[in-house]
Parts: C-alpha cells; sequence; structure tokens
C-alpha cells in the first residue's frame, strides 16, 4: 500500500494535543463487539477517562435513575519508570509524538521521543488491539529504547486498576477481589445490583528479566519489573489480558485464566496476526472506496470502523448502544438508532450480524409485551431505550440543571412509540434482502405482527372523521413534544399494517401450520389491520405532510439562519419551552420519512415540495439528523446540499461538530453516512427482487464501489462517474 492509501485508513494525532483528551480518547476507541476501549494512555493522566466496557454489563446502582454500562477494571494500566523518572508527557519534553488509529487492522500505535526533567532521552512505541479473533483477548505492547548514554534502569508497573469507576463516581461492584502471581494479575468481581460475574487476568511478559515486586492496591492488583538497559538496547513488554463474564461462561475465573494460558501460548505476534486477518474479512464485506475524495474516503471508513467495532459477533442478547462501547453518553442505552441507522449497512453487507441485532429485539419480546400491558394495550410495544433486560430503561426526568437545580420531564420513554415499528421495517428489511424464509418465519414474523397488535389497540378511531389517530406521540423530531398525529409515525404505522397483513397472507400460503401458531398466539384482527392501513389520518396541509397536527398554524415561524453561525442545539439557546412553541425542528421527521418510503408518498414535486418545507427548518440538533438529508437530497438531485450535508455528518466525530464527542460516537451517525453513500449517492434499491442502482454522485468521485449480499449471494457494486 503507498502512502497515500494509507493515509485513507488512518486517523492521526501528531503533534499531542494534550486539551483535546476526552475527543481522542473517544475517537481512537479500539474494539471487537465483546469490549470497547477508549484510547486513554497507559500511564494515566488527571483529566482522563480510561474505560472498557463490555457488551451488555449493565448495572442498576441504588439511588440512580437508570441502568447503565458498567466501568469495568482498567487494563490499560502501565506506567514506566525510567532512572526513577516518571514517564509522562506532561513533564519533560516531548521531542517527537505520533499516535495512528490504523482502522484497517484496528491496531492502535503511539510513538514517543522523550526527554525526561532529568535529561534521559527515551524512544517509546506503544501498540495495543482487542482481539476480533478471540474478543476475550486484549493486548497491548511496548518497546522501549533509552538513547542516552550509559546504563539505565526502567520499572514497568502494570495493573488491573478496579478503582475506576462510572461518571460521578458511582461504583458498581458489590466486590472487587484482586491478586498478584509474580507475572500474573487477576481481578474478580459482581455488579451489585444485575449480579453479573466478571473476570480478568493479565500477564506481563518481558524480553528482559528483573526483579518483580508486588504493587498492589485494594481493588488494584499491580505488580513491578525492573531490569537495565544500556543505551540503545530495546526491551518489549508484552500484556496480555483475557476477559470473561457471566454474561458469556458459568465460570468466568476459569474461563478467564484458560484464555490468558492459551493467549500466552499461543504469542502476541500470532494473536496480532489472527486479528489482523479477521479485520481483513470485515473490510471485505463492508468497506466503500471512494476515489477522487480524500476527506470522504477516510471519513467514510472512521464511521464504518466504528460500526464495526461495536458490532456484537456472537451474543445475540446485546445490541448496540447510542454511543457504542465509546463512552457513557445515554448511559449504554439502545434506541432505533439500531434498526433505522446501523442495521442497514450490516443488513446489507454483513447479515448475520444483523440477524443477531434483530435476535436481541426477539428476545426481548417479553420486555415489550410487559410495556405495552403496563400502558394498557396489547401487543408488544418495545422501549424506547433498553439495556439487556428489554424493559423500558428511559429515565423520566433529567438530571438537574447544574445552575437552577430545574430537571425536566423526558416524555420519550411514554410516548416516543414509533420504535416499535422501526424494529418492524428493520425485520422486514432484512427479510427482503436476506430472503431468510426460516428465520423469519420462526423469529421475524412474531416481532412484525406482534408490534402491529400493538397498533391495533393504541390506534384510536375519530368516528367523526371515519379515520384513525394517534394522540400524544413523539415523532424523530423531538423538540415537539406529545403532539397528535405525527405523521412519520401515522405514514410508518399504516405501512406497518399493510405488511403485518402481507405477511399473515404469505404466512398462510407458505407455511400454513406457522400461521396458526401465531394465530393462536397473538390477537391477530385482518379486519381491523386493514382499517388501520386504509384510514390512518395522513394529514396532507398545503401540498406537504405536516409533520403533526397544528405544525402549519400553532407554531410560531421561525428564522434559524437569525442563528447563524452556531454549535449550540436550538433547545439549548431558546430552552425547553419556547423551543416547543417555535417551528424549528431537531432532526428529520418527515425527511426521514421520505428517505425510507420515498415515492410510496408521492411523485417528484411531492417530495421536492416537502424537502422545501423542513430543510430550511431543520436545526440537526441530533446527530441523527445529517446522513439522511443528504441520503434525500441526494435523491431529488440537490448534489452541493447533499454533499455538505454528507461531509457534516461524516466527520460530525472527527472534528467534534457537537462538541460532545468526549461522551461517545455517534454511531447512528455512522451508520447514516455508509446509508447515504449507498441509498443516497448511488441509489441503491431493491424494487421486485433485483437490485437497482440510479447513481448521483458528487462531481469529483471518481468511482464508488462496495459489496452487498443479497439472498446469499455476494454482489459487488461498482459505480465510475463519467
Ligand atoms: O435516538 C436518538 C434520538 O433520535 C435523538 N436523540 C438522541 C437519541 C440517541 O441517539
Amino acid at each position: 500500500m503507498n502512502s497515500y492509501e494509507l493515509r485513507q485508513w488512518q486517523i492521526k494525532e501528531a503533534p499531542f494535543r494534550p486539551f483535546d483528551l476526552a475527543h481522542t480518547e473517544t475517537i481512537l476507541t479500539i474494539g471487537n463487539g465483546l469490549v470497547g476501549v477508549r484510547g486513554s494512555f497507559e500511564e494515566g493522566y488527571p483529566t482522563d477517562s480510561p474505560t472498557t466496557l463490555l457488551a451488555g454489563i449493565f448495572n442498576h446502582k441504588a439511588g440512580t435513575l437508570v441502568p447503565e454500562l458498567v466501568s469495568m477494571p482498567n487494563w490499560l494500566s502501565l506506567t514506566i519508570h525510567v532512572n526513577g523518572e516518571a514517564f509522562r508527557l506532561d513533564q519533560g519534553r516531548i521531542l517527537g509524538y505520533e499516535r495512528v488509529l490504523n482502522m484497517k487492522t484496528g491496531i492502535l500505535t503511539r510513538g514517543v521521543l522523550w526527554l525526561s526533567p532529568n535529561r534521559t532521552i527515551l524512544r517509546l512505541a506503544f501498540e495495543r488491539f482487542t482481539s476480533l479473533a478471540n474478543p476475550h483477548i486484549l493486548a497491548l505492547r511496548v518497546l522501549i529504547q533509552p538513547l542516552s548514554e550509559g546504563q539505565h534502569q526502567l520499572r514497568m508497573t502494570s495493573a488491573l486498576d478496579g478503582r475506576i469507576l462510572n461518571p460521578g463516581n458511582v461504583d458498581h461492584w458489590a466486590n472487587l477481589h484482586g491478586e498478584v502471581s509474580q507475572d500474573q494479575l487477576f481481578i474478580n468481581g459482581t455488579t451489585d445490583q444485575s449480579g453479573y460475574h466478571v473476570a480478568m487476568a493479565a500477564q506481563l511478559l518481558s524480553t528482559h528479566s528483573g526483579e518483580w515486586a508486588d504493587e498492589s492496591n485494594p481493588r488494584c492488583p499491580a505488580h513491578s519489573l525492573t531490569f537495565q538497559l544500556n543505551q540503545n538496547e530495546k526491551a518489549t513488554i508484552t500484556k496480555l489480558v483475557s476477559i470473561h463474564s457471566s454474561r458469556d461462561t458459568d465460570d468466568p475465573i476459569t474461563a478467564a485464566r484458560t484464555t490468558l494460558e492459551q493467549a500466552v501460548e499461543v504469542g502476541y505476534d500470532k494473536l496480532k496476526l489472527d486479528h489482523e486477518s479477521a479485520w481483513y474479512d470485515y473490510w471485505d464485506q463492508m468497506d466503500i472506496v471512494i476515489e477522487g475524495d480524500e476527506v470522504a474516503q477516510r471519513a467514510v471508513r472512521f464511521c464504518t470502523y466504528h460500526l464495526l467495532i461495536a458490532t456484537p459477533q456472537y451474543d445475540e442478547r446485546v445490541s448496540i448502544a447510542a454511543k457504542s462501547l465509546s463512552g457513557f453518553g445515554y448511559k449504554g442505552h439502545v434506541f432505533w438508532d439500531t434498526e433505522f441507522f446501523m442495521l442497514p449497512p450490516l443488513t446489507l453487507a454483513m447479515p448475520e450480524a444483523a440477524r443477531r441485532l434483530l435476535m436481541y429485539r426477539y428476545h426481548n419480546l417479553d420486555g415489550a409485551r410487559k410495556k405495552a400491558r403496563a400502558n394498557g394495550y396489547e401487543g408488544a410495544m418495545f422501549p424506547w431505550e433498553s439495556t439487556d433486560t428489554g424493559e423500558e430503561t428511559t429515565p423520566q426526568w433529567t438530571d438537574p440543571h447544574p445552575v437552577t437545580g430545574e430537571r425536566i420531564r423526558i416524555w420519550t420513554g411514554d410516548n416516543e412509540q414509533h420504535i416499535s415499528s422501526d424494529i418492524a421495517y428493520a425485520v422486514l428489511q432484512f427479510w427482503q434482502w436476506t430472503g431468510d424464509d426460516a428465520w423469519f418465519v420462526q423469529y421475524g414474523a412474531e416481532i412484525v405482527l406482534d408490534t402491529a397488535v400493538f397498533w391495533a389497540s393504541r390506534a384510536e378511531y375519530n368516528a367523526e372523521y371515519d379515520r384513525y389517530e394517534l394522540r400524544q406521540q413523539i415523532g424523530p423530531d423531538e423538540y415537539h413534544e406529545n403532539v397528535d398525529n405525527s405523521v412519520f409515525t401515522n405514514r410508518l404505522v399504516a405501512w406497518h399494517m399493510q405488511q403485518a397483513l402481507n405477511v399473515l397472507d404469505w404466512l398462510h400460503q407458505n407455511h400454513p401450520q406457522a400461521a396458526q401458531r401465531l394465530e393462536a398466539q397473538l390477537n391477530i384482527q385482518p379486519q381491523k389491520w386493514q382499517d388501520i392501513a386504509q384510514k390512518m389520518w395522513i394529514n396532507v396541509n398545503q401540498g406537504v405532510l405536516e409533520q403533526f397536527e397544528g405544525f402549519f398554524d400553532r407554531l410560531q415561524p421561525f428564522n434559524l439562519y437569525d442563528y447563524t453561525p452556531r454549535t449550540a442545539n436550538m433547545d439549548w439557546i431558546l430552552g425547553h419551552e419556547k423551543t416547543q412553541r417555535v417551528r424549528v425542528i431537531k432532526q428529520a421527521d418527515v425527511v426521514m420519512l421520505m428517505a425510507i418510503l420515498w415515492d410510496e408518498l408521492g411523485d417528484h414535486d411531492f417530495l421536492m415540495r416537502n424537502w422545501e418545507t423542513y430543510y430550511p427548518v431543520v436545526d440537526h440538533g441530533s446527530s441523527l439528523s445529517p446522513s439522511i438529508h443528504a441520503w434525500v437530497a441526494a435523491r431529488l438531485g440537490l448534489l452541493r446540499e447533499a454533499y455538505d450535508l454528507f461531509i457534516y455528518a461524516a466527520t460530525i466525530d472527527l472534528e467534534d461538530h457537537k462538541g460532545n464527542v468526549r461522551d461517545g460516537i455517534h454511531a447512528a451517525c455512522c451508520g447514516g453516512v455508509w446509508q447515504a453513500v449507498v441509498f443516497g449517492f448511488c441509489g441503491l434499491k431493491l424494487r421486485d427482487n433485483e437490485i437497482t442502482l440510479d447513481p448521483m454522485l458528487p462531481k469529483h468521485w471518481r468511482r464508488v464501489a462496495f459489496k452487498v449480499v443479497h439472498q446469499g449471494r455476494i454482489i459487488p457494486i461498482e459505480i465510475t462517474n463519467t
């Protein structure tokens, strides 16, 4: 690979950006679907947040509002002393520095040339990865070389640091027990409410022998190795770590010991090779090649990389959190972000992974049924936010405002109900692309049908107008809460009811036993479903879809451009109450509906009128918005807007456009970017089971290439710009 090609696979930090730690920690996260590890430094700094998260390990601490992902013991901890001086970037002088995330291999490296306060020059080369070949193995290595004259004493101190707590100093552990045995470390503990048992083991391997010492603290097993190095002599220190939990085994302690033994036996080099070759396969499936646009190429790879490191490889009882495993934003909860944003790329390119994510919803049908019953409905009403239990975990209140102490009621858990249809949409899209009838009959159909049962019990019949309505909803535009007849929701529900009827017919014709089983199990009412599909109120006002009742008549007109330029969201500027009263919207709402249903909604003029109505008033207050707008703009032939929106979305985390990357990657945006290229610029569609393309590429893109899987067949797609 030449250096131009290489650059498009790399995220580089050079020189060191000391004031940007939280941002770089997030964007340089490594992971393998099981484990996510923020890009914190081995030696640790006062303002860092060294976080390792394990998929599905949630705990609801007494006194906190909702469950959250639990911070694991910090396995990165490795401090280096040379002649008694601690290697730290905030002391001495940095003579050279480069940190590189190689997205092609999922390996993070750091090279440093450091002059210590006492003038010893040290060359350091760090490298770390979370094995994609065996996700229970984590590895880091550092090469050390003193360049100053004489003999130098090196002391390496390694720990599994269980003193790391969640934000707000929330301690989720009932107990954490550490142990040291010369070159090995062990730690295990149990979460205090959910009762997950987690065990980690580590071994430090060195090219140089020396003196071992136990350096443990409570909750922090640690050891050190001291040895001598001459000028220019190199030492390599390798830390191999294993991690298991009661989510994957009955005996995490034994599993952690066994996995560590195996890792040590295989050795770092082979572990790395296996890891790299697993990444090769990942990229072979998911990469989008864009020729002619280096910025776009790297940014799209960055988004795909973050989607890949968040995608569970085995466990079908976990999904992908809104901020993946890269930070604590939204506490690790799962939203519609998965089904509408992250799943489509996986459905098209890695259907096995998509299937697992859909199984998360299937396994959580009971939670959805419980929610429906608790609200007086039937069927399956999926939670707006969920964790490992499938129950509703949206907090009801915001945290108190730091100055006023005010808390705002959060209504999304009550009324952002479109998620049930979003999930049905994702199931149907998966079925359509994979043609996996066996899976659909056994699992998918139940999701589509029981969510339809929910809507049949939820929809309100308005006899005066002979129509169905949905009151008290929140559409994707969360700036306007508890509105009546959100057109996004109503239209999607109408579509969903029709699809459910089609599924029922198909089952009767092709799998009558399954049809009977589901009819016996669920309250299926074809007549009522038909009625709802036909009579759901879809409000067209002034020639466009009205986002909700009163959007045009009751909201005050608002000129977003009066507030340009700005980075803050409009609800922060105007305040919660005022935002509800003005015509400014948070994110793609009607435009989201256009993206997914497109010409089922109307002809080109109708779609354009809707775009012209909603695009000028969208704040992009959610990172979910720009990529969808890019997709729709491309379809409308508005290439300039499409490209600007696309680049904004693709670099949202790299350039921290929203100012909150410290909380984690905007994982939905990552999936949205993939879709903006494939569905937007390339115009990929499945029509009557045929793949069609209708490219609208930015002028300077010479070539776009990617692969999709259609009904088991890998289809390479290549579009060249003429
Ligand atoms: O699901 C989104 C929502 O659409 C906008 N607010 C943030 C949520 C999590 O990403």
